[in-house]
């Protein structure tokens, strides 16, 4: 087969960047375990999928060289804004985690216990029938008179209210506060995004450092993600009909507005603030260039989207549905029903480990529209978002969820998440709003409103039996 997935690819949506988080750690009972499915996708041919990558999870063990990668080494000088800084405002950041699979960070910005974190750290956060939404654990800490921090022991409880998958922010409010606290130390947001060059400050919980770890650098920049990325050789003085191409492309893309700074982030830090001389938020952090050996600077969420995301305080939470797209860096094809037409898209970590999850495209309408071949080897780029039409998804990690589009209108309306042996979780889409239900069962027999469509799962179900 000859490989449409090549670098550079999935640049083009602010989609595929906000769901191309830093690799889970440890492989967990859920991993891809069927025997017929596996050997069905053993033979496809592997490429890189390349996008800036997440800090909201652990590096995986079986990449300990990217993790030495990821240390930044910082001159070494006493900057007293930067003690200060860390004692106003560390007290206030806090360690967010499912308790299993990794952990972000996330920052108090009221005094009642609202938090804010990236999109990408809860998005994979159980749900609670009682809470009426996702519940992350919160994890804080506080300055002790040596002016360290000290974390406190157990953890809080927060629900999740609100998400923005395009701004990747998140909010969430502590079911109650710590024990005899009644105001909670919180980040005050600044009046306005300093200018490139201006001294800033980051603080998270990076997997190779230790707890409130500090990073000190400038602003580098200012931009929209994705319209003002640098995709080498596809926007600048070249061929002026690519220009154009790369131009309708992202011309109704949804964007981000964001900073970047040299503050040197690593996995673990996504959710944490970006702050300035006064200790005040700036920025959230939530990713670093996909290119490993450029980690020279970091990527944060501008203050403006911070403050149009927290312009309406929602009174319950919001249930919003997980994504579909698997926490992996590479993508292959397969045609599991061996008619010569490939339909599914295999997400790994890399060519050794198994499937992070499966894209289906039931009815099989992606690899073969010749439009659509013709773009993509015009682009040299690949975005599994835009190109492939799929109605099915199965995530492996951080927890099993199941994906149907029911009436294939390219939006997914029917989730399903297995818990436990009992009980699984069913969201489904009616009239732009997600209602949770207990599911009845994983895999439905007839999960398509078409007769056509549920012959097609038919052939693909067997294989998850
Ligand atoms: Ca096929
Ligand atoms: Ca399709
Ligand atoms: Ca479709
Ligand atoms: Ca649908």
């Amino acid at each position: 087969m000859r490989s449409i997935l090549q670098h550079p690819v999935a640049m083009l949506t602010s989609f595929a960047l906000a769901v191309v988080p830093m690799i889970v750690a440890p492989v967990s009972a859920d991993e891809l375990d069927d025997a017929k499915l596996r050997d069905k996708i053993k033979d496809t041919e592997t490429v890189p999928w390349v996008a800036p990558q997440h800090l909201g999870w652990r590096l995986e063990p079986s990449l300990p060289k990217h993790e030495a990668e990821l240390a930044t080494a910082r001159s070494q000088f006493r900057d007293p804004a930067a003690i200060e800084v860390f004692a106003k405002a560390a007290p206030g950041i806090v360690y967010v985690t499912d308790g299993e699979t990794g952990h972000g960070s996330g920052f108090f910005v009221r005094e009642d216990g609202w938090i804010v974190t990236n999109n990408h750290v809860v998005d994979g956060m159980p749900f609670s029938a009682e809470r009426g939404g996702q519940v992350a654990r919160i994890v804080y800490g506080d300055l002790d008179k040596d002016g360290a921090m000290q974390v406190m022991p157990g953890y809080l409880e927060a629900v999740v209210y609100k998400r923005d998958e395009t701004r990747d922010l998140a909010l969430l409010k502590l079911t109650k506060l710590p024990a005899g606290v009644r105001r909670v130390p919180f980040i005050e947001r600044a009046a306005k995004t300093p200018s490139a060059g201006t001294s800033c400050y980051a603080i998270g919980h990076p997997s190779s450092g230790v707890l409130w770890t500090l990073r000190v650098g400038v602003i580098s920049g200012h931009g929209r993600h994705p319209h003002d990325h640098i995709v080498p050789g596809l926007l600048l003085g070249v061929d002026p009909q690519v220009t154009r191409e790369v131009q309708a492309a992202l011309k109704d893309q949804p964007f981000r507005r964001t900073t970047l700074s040299t503050c040197g982030v690593n996995p673990g830090d996504s959710g944490g603030p970006l702050l300035d001389e006064e200790g005040k938020l700036i920025a959230v952090t939530y990713a670093v260039p996909a290119d490993v050996g450029d980690r020279s600077f970091s990527y944060h969420v501008e203050l403006q989207e911070v403050e149009e995301f927290l312009k309406d305080w929602p009174k319950e939470p919001r249930p919003t549905p997980p994504s579909s797209i698997p926490q992996a860096r590479n993508i292959a094809t397969a045609d599991l029903d061996e008619d010569q037409i490939n339909e599914t898209l295999v997400f790994s970590v890399d060519e050794e480990s198994g499937p992070k999850g499966i894209w289906i495209d039931i009815d099989q309408d992606s690899a073969s529209s010749p439009s659509k071949k013709k773009m993509l080897n015009r682009l040299s780029t690949f975005d599994p978002v835009a190109d492939w039409d799929t109605e099915f998804a199965m995530v492996l990690q951080p927890n099993k969820t199941i994906f149907f589009d029911t009436d294939n209108d390219n939006r997914m309306d029917l989730i399903i998440m297995p818990r436990n042996e009992r009980k699984s979780i069913q969201m489904t889409l009616k009239n732009d709003r997600w209602t949770v239900t207990t599911a009845t069962e994983i895999f439905p027999a007839k999960p398509f409103q078409s007769a056509e469509m549920n012959e097609r799962w038919r052939t693909f179900a067997k294989l998850f039996e």
